[in-house]
């Protein structure tokens, strides 16, 4: 195939007038639809001098556009870069500058403080409303509905997915066409989907589990979605009798457990519910079975790798595991200190080998070398261990990490903020338990001798800097932080005192 990831997922449907959009009021998108829809857009980027190989950045709301933009920059051979609408313009400014972008596509809203960027970083901006108004759909409009797709291998990129470190620093993961092609092909067949499927996507589209996931399965499967611009629960409830399957994060399941609409007769006729980019707590998954007479079927995945391992579809799915590596995927347990093989049973770091797995961090050639072993395998950060039976449990994390609501958050990024606020001699950011988002963020801050620390202000500092999703809910002041006696400090003791700060 000329270009695998066009001519495979999206092409193979130009003739076909199913839906696959289903929208709010009946309105649907068909296949062809939307095809001529992003064989306009990719006109455009090829009017405005964009290149194969080039970066799109786009930081838009969810929309069918959003996504057409997705398939063409498929078509068009450029690099698809999604952006967390919550990002601040500081955040998106390193973004951009960082990844290279020639094209910033944005909401109205942004036009004028990124154009700002655009301008000195010499990119080009385009805007995209939620409701497809902007500058990008009024060029689109008047191009033809067919693009010549451009030429790729399997092995060009296909999207930059960027992801924060422990450091602080977000690293830019760097997607194949076969990272995608190969993980959606898997999952299809694993998951049983076909053409009949309508997937609830209450999910953004700017991560790996609503863009990846979800909509590469449903194309790869010739399937349709009911295509929701965010999680609102009414809607989901009213359309569920519409769906045959759902995906979403731990959040939603235990937000619809906690509405008495949400019943047995409600989700009688579904085939498949899947949870996954946090852990789903084993009492979730036994409370949903309960209610509704269906096992969640929990996968574990990430931006780097995609989808690693999965819950069998006819087998049993067990609750507090992620099931097992995926056909195509290698996963082993290693010794974090050595890199030896540990036996079943024993904790270590997980590690992961396949076709899923990404060609390393955009320009960061020792980040890559330090988590992408020459072997082929990933170390990616989790801790965990395979039981007896051979599923796969992951028990904790080597790596600095907050999942909340299943957006990932590394503390560094927010201990930077706050360290630099006046009176504030040191911080330490961790992760407390939540009964929503499953963990949020809590700031505790050690003040300069005989400082009070002015709380609002550094709120505000956030506030400017980061994301909502990444505020701390609380700030504690303390006198000193607990350390070993290497001086690190020691943030599982912090997370054992504070653990029941949320409790409902
Ligand atoms: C929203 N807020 C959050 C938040 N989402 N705060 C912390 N964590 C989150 N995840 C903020 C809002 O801005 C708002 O702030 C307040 O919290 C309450 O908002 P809400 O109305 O309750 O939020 P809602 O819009 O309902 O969003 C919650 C959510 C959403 C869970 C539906 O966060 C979501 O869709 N999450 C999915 C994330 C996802 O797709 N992850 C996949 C990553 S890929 P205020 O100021 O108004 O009170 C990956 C790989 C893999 O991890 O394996 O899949
Ligand atoms: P991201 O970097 O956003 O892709 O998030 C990936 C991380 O989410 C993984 O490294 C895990 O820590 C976590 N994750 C994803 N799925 C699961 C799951 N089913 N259970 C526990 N953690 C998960």
């Amino acid at each position: 195939m000329a270009n695998p990831l066009y001519d495979g997922f999206f092409g193979v449907h130009a003739e076909k007038t199913t839906p696959f959009l289903r929208l709010e009021g009946g309105q649907v998108v068909t296949h062809q639809d939307f095809l001529s829809i992003s064989a306009q857009i990719a006109h455009v980027t090829v009017q405005i001098g964009l290149k194969p190989g080039d970066r799109v950045a786009v930081q838009v709301e969810k929309s069918p556009e959003a996504l057409a933009l997705y398939a063409a920059c498929a078509q068009a051979g450029l690099v698809f870069l999604p952006l967390n609408t919550a990002y601040t313009v500081d955040e998106l400014s390193y973004f951009i500058e960082n990844s290279g972008a020639s094209l910033i596509v944005c909401g109205g809203k942004s036009q004028e403080t990124l154009g700002v960027v655009a301008k000195e970083l010499g990119a080009k901006l385009e805007t995209l409303n939620a409701d497809g108004s902007g500058t990008l759909m009024d060029q689109a409009q008047q191009m033809p509905t067919r693009f010549e797709t451009v030429a790729r291998s399997g092995d060009d990129l296909a999207a930059f997915l960027y992801t924060s470190g422990t450091t602080g620093r977000s690293k830019g993961a760097m997607l194949t066409q076969d990272n995608l092609i190969s993980n959606a092909q898997t999952l299809v067949e694993h998951w049983r989907f076909t053409a009949d499927d309508v997937l609830l996507h209450a999910l953004p589209i700017f991560h790996t589990h609503g863009l990846f996931v979800a909509t590469n399965v449903t194309l790869a499967a010739g399937g349709s979605m009911i295509f929701m611009p965010k999680f609102d629960q009414d809607e989901i409830i009213a359309r569920m009798p519409e769906a045959t399957t759902m995906m979403g994060v731990p959040t939603f399941y235990t937000r619809l457990l906690d509405d008495e609409r949400f019943t047995r007769e409600l989700t009688a006729h579904m085939r498949l519910f899947v949870s996954g980019s946090a852990p789903l707590l084993a009492e979730t998954h036994t409370r949903f079975e309960a209610l509704t007479g269906h096992r969640i079927l929990e996968r574990y995945g990430m931006t780097e790798t995609n989808m690693n391992t999965s819950n069998p579809y006819d087998g049993e799915r067990r609750a507090g595991t992620v099931g097992f590596p995926l056909p195509g995927v290698e996963l082993k347990i290693t010794n974090p200190d050595t890199g030896d093989t540990l036996p079943d049973g024993e904790v270590g770091q997980i590690e992961v080998r396949g076709a899923n797995v990404f060609k390393g961090y955009w320009q960061m050639p020792e980040k890559t070398a330090a988590e992408l072993r020459e072997n082929g395998f990933f170390i990616t950060g989790d801790l965990g261990l395979i039981d007896a039976d051979g599923y796969v449990q992951i028990v904790g994390r080597n790596k600095d990490l907050i999942i909340s609501g299943g957006y990932n958050i590394y503390p560094k990024e927010i201990e930077l903020v706050l360290d630099d606020q006046p009176g504030v001699l040191e911080s330490a950011v961790i992760g407390v338990p939540h009964p929503d988002f499953g963990e949020t963020v809590v700031g505790l801050i050690v003040p300069e001798t005989g400082a009070e620390p002015d709380e609002d202000g550094m709120m505000e500092a956030v506030r400017k800097s980061l994301a909502r999703f990444k505020h701390p809910r609380k700030l504690v002041i303390l006198d000193e932080l607990p350390r070993n006696t290497m001086g690190k400090v020691q943030k599982n003791i912090l997370r054992d005192k504070y653990e029941g700060m949320f409790a409902p």
